[in-house]
């Protein structure tokens, strides 16, 4: 606190003028990978004191731990070990006494071949044809990693068109089976509980729709369950041929490296997702080996943590600069306010300081004519991530250019901001009164010092994506451990799943088991 402040009124440029070196001591470069947070409202001692504060906080003991399989997943007595499915050099990992690596061999194994024939068209639908669509029908942990990978990663697809139904929205259903020739499309089925309201009913109605053309022994050729729930696959239909295994230590919102991938692995080749795996391992072992304060994802989570606890910063902005990540900021806030959003510690004690940052962003440069007034303009400090790449895959330099022009722009003019002499000179040369000018002054001031990360990467690669994910990964992780709060379990998922059976229950039946009357005014008005 002391630190924070002695240098809280010291602005981002001042920093600059402090330390001539800083952009080169605060930027950090790993493999494809460079990280420049020298756009920030801190110096290298606040590095130092975070350096310190996680060691403390145990935070070495802890990644150990996270890493070989404790279970670390307390309330929910489960170990977390979505990093050993992009484990390749592994032999052995015991979890409850039992070697789960063989197991994770198998499923990709079985990933491997499955696709290749989907792919290479030798898999046959029930009329013979092969398949040209995929269907991904899962929610949350269970279509927000694929979806973002498949479009991320959409330069790198093959012919297979992909879809995704997620809502339990019948009119979402029903716009991506118009589009599905029945004869060669492929519904993956993505529940780890094989439970969940949306997913079942959404299973069902495909099913339905499905039958209405064809016949019962059709369906193995058409639908394939990802689950861990072995007897509600079999009630849906579906024999252990057309089943992918997940494991209860596979997160929902980590489950993209598991068979919950098959989208991405199917539209994308085996060797391509192979790569994305491979590449999140490298980030891993960066994340593990790396003295603190050069490790990039230790370095994003205490400045995260720095803004949300000193300044009281309440949201954090995720800028990619590529279309393809257009779906980029959608999964980083679950993976991250689903599991720190908690305000109950390890100890089962209410907090009694911010958690979980809220995330929320969208694609440069279109966010740039949308919500950017706020964060130049506005009341809020809104620390932002910029995230870009060298190459563009179609080397299309000009729009290249202009697009990263416009990323390093950005990030220049939010820590600058534009000062009283300046718009002064602006106005004069454009032959504004003196009275105009004075009137128009506060309106054309921006205060600047609002402090950005940039990551710049050579190319958008699934080996580069695979990294980019898992860096985020370690972040949210570092941060869970630095609030002493449990990030791996849902509590309020849970409930939501719950609450709605309840309802449905009241509307199906028109009874009224509901207390609140805004609550049952609403249901009536549907009902009637
Ligand atoms: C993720 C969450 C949640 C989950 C969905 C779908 O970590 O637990 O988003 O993925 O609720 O759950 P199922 O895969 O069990 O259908």
């Amino acid at each position: 606190m002391r630190h924070f402040d002695e240098i809280k009124m010291t602005s981002i440029e001042t920093h600059f003028t402090n330390d001539p070196d800083r952009a080169k001591r605060m930027s950090l470069k790993w493999e494809d990978f460079f990280i420049d947070y020298s756009k920030n409202r801190l110096n290298s001692k606040t590095i130092l004191l975070m350096c310190e504060f996680a060691k403390e906080a145990g935070l070495e003991k802890a990644i150990n731990a996270y890493f070989e399989g404790e279970k670390i997943n307390q309330t929910e007595n489960r170990a977390v070990l979505h990093t050993a499915l992009r484990n390749f050099s592994m032999d052995s990992l015991l979890i409850d006494n039992k070697n789960i690596i063989p197991e994770i061999h198998a499923v990709r194994k079985k990933m491997k071949l499955f696709s290749n024939k989907i792919i290479s068209g030798e898999w046959k639908g029930f009329t013979g044809k092969s398949i040209t669509h995929i269907v991904n029908v899962g929610i949350g942990g269970s279509d927000l990693g694929p979806l973002m990978v498949t479009e991320a990663l959409e330069f790198y697809k093959n012919h297979l068109t992909t879809f995704f139904i997620s809502n339990v929205d019948g009119d979402h259903v029903n716009e991506v089976l118009k589009k599905c020739p029945i004869e060669t499309t492929l519904f993956l089925i993505v529940s780890k509980s094989f439970n969940t309201q949306e997913t079942i009913t959404n299973a069902k109605t495909i099913k339905k729709w499905f039958l209405s053309n064809s016949s019962e022994v059709s369906l193995s050729k058409h639908f394939i369950a990802i689950s861990s729930n072995t007897q509600k696959i079999k009630e849906y239909g579906l024999t252990k041929e057309n089943v992918f295994l997940m494991k209860n230590w596979t997160g929902g919102r980590f489950s993209l490296w598991s068979s919950a991938g098959l989208s991405i692995c199917l539209s994308i080749g085996y060797e391509n997702f192979e790569k994305l795996l491979k590449g999140a391992e490298a980030m891993d072992i960066h994340f593990k080996k790396t003295p603190f304060e050069k490790n990039m994802p230790l370095i994003l989570s205490f400045i995260g943590v720095w803004y949300n606890n000193f300044y009281n910063a309440e949201t954090e902005v995720i800028i990619p600069y590529t279309q393809y990540l257009r779906s980029f900021p959608n999964y980083l806030q679950q993976a991250s306010m689903e599991s720190n959003g908690k305000s109950v510690d390890r100890n089962g004690e209410n907090v009694t300081y911010q958690t979980g940052t809220i995330i929320w962003g969208s694609t440069g440069t279109n966010a740039q004519h949308a919500f950017f007034q706020l964060i130049h303009q506005g009341t809020r400090l809104i620390p932002a991530d910029f995230i870009g790449f060298k190459n563009s895959l179609y080397k299309e330099k000009e729009h290249q250019d202009q697009l990263i022009a416009n990323f390093f722009a950005q990030t220049e003019a939010l820590m600058k901001g534009k000062k009283k002499s300046e718009v002064i000179r602006e106005l004069e040369l454009a032959n504004y009164s003196s009275k105009s000018i004075d009137r128009l002054l506060p309106f054309k001031i921006f205060k600047g010092n609002c402090p950005t990360n940039s990551i710049l990467i050579k190319e958008l690669t699934p080996y580069n994506l695979g990294a980019l994910i898992s860096l985020y990964e370690s972040k949210i992780f570092t941060q869970g451990i630095l609030w002493n709060i449990f990030s791996y379990d849902q509590w309020g998922v849970e409930l939501g799943k719950e609450l709605a059976n309840k309802i449905l229950i009241t509307i199906n039946s028109r009874s009224n088991n509901i207390q609140n009357k805004s609550t049952e005014q609403l249901i009536n008005l549907y009902r009637f």
